[in-house]
């Protein structure tokens, strides 16, 4: 059965069985745009001023960072996944399965078969992600991955990141042998801007967003590394797709492969998942 192809920019939604809990994606990316409770509050932040213009990435909800995480590459910076529209292949009225298979497109930026597919499911208090990489070609290739997440938070002042204490981080905005170093601190504040990617990094994290009273519980699988980045304020007035003031109610928490990025053999598949809970504390 052919699905029908939605427009790159559509909103798809969907909703959990028996519960109040949705989700908003678009094709554009695969991009999850907004999760929700029963209250209608976001648990992801969306920059007011974010592109939705072809070859421009959306600034918040979660970025697919594929195959390239970060700007240390060939590729645009996190890669072509978040820059190309992907098809529906899979609909429940609770889950969406989107899929990106080399096209003249992407191979005019990366020369490379592929096909990426990942399934976005909402259920209770929570958000499941699957992703799945497989190598049509005849040669191996290498990426790197990660989900780009944007939380949404009452007050960044009030939250505190918690999981990471004991994991050996690079520190994005050092240069040289310092810019490597282990957390020590069971709850993180953030106060500055900070840009970290933990290696190695635990498969449960939390963000304590106490200006909303709630906490999001992170659950990564094959997905070693994370990442924590506000951009805070010197950085958010240099990005004209975010608001000046929006580094006050957002915290990112990535989870992601890295370090070492991913050799995928001819004819193989690599897999990956990570459910977000959001817990209220009324
Ligand atoms: O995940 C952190 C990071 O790599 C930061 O260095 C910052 O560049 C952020 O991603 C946003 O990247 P983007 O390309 O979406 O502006």
């Amino acid at each position: 059965m052919s699905l029908p192809t939605p427009a790159p920019y559509d909103r798809l939604t969907i909703r959990a069985a028996g519960a109040h809990d949705s989700a908003v994606l678009c094709p554009y990316g695969c991009h999850v745009l907004g999760w929700y409770g029963a209250d209608g509050r976001d648990r992801f932040m969306v920059s007011r001023n974010a592109d939705f213009i072809p070859g421009k990435p959306i600034r918040g909800g979660i970025p697919v960072c594929f195959p390239q995480f970060g700007g240390k590459g060939p590729l645009p910076p996190h890669g072509i996944a978040r820059l190309n529209p992907w098809a529906v292949t899979a609909s429940a009225p609770d889950q969406l399965t989107l899929t990106l298979a080399d096209n003249d497109a992407t191979r005019a930026v990366w020369p490379v078969p592929f096909r990426i597919a990942m399934t976005v499911a909402v259920a209770p208090q929570t958000l499941h992600l699957r992703c799945q990489v497989d190598n049509p070609g005849a040669a191996p290739f290498s990426f790197t991955f990660a989900w780009h997440t944007y939380f949404a938070v009452g007050d960044i002042a009030l939250t505190t990141v918690h999981g990471l204490a004991g994991t050996t981080f690079h520190d994005s905005l050092v240069q040289g042998p310092g810019a490597v170093a282990v957390e020590t601190r069971e709850s993180i504040a953030i106060a500055e801007e900070v840009d970290r990617i933990y290696a190695n990094a635990p498969d449960r994290m939390s963000i304590a967003d106490n200006g909303r009273r709630r906490t999001f519980v992170v659950a990564k699988q094959n997905l070693p590394d994370a990442v924590l980045w506000n951009p805070w304020i010197a950085k958010s007035r240099r990005m004209a797709d975010f608001w000046p003031e929006e580094f006050r109610g957002m915290v990112c928490l990535e989870t992601g492969a890295i370090m070492a990025p991913v050799t995928l053999p001819p004819g193989q598949t690599w897999q990956a998942a990570t459910s977000f809970t959001v817990q209220d504390h009324g």
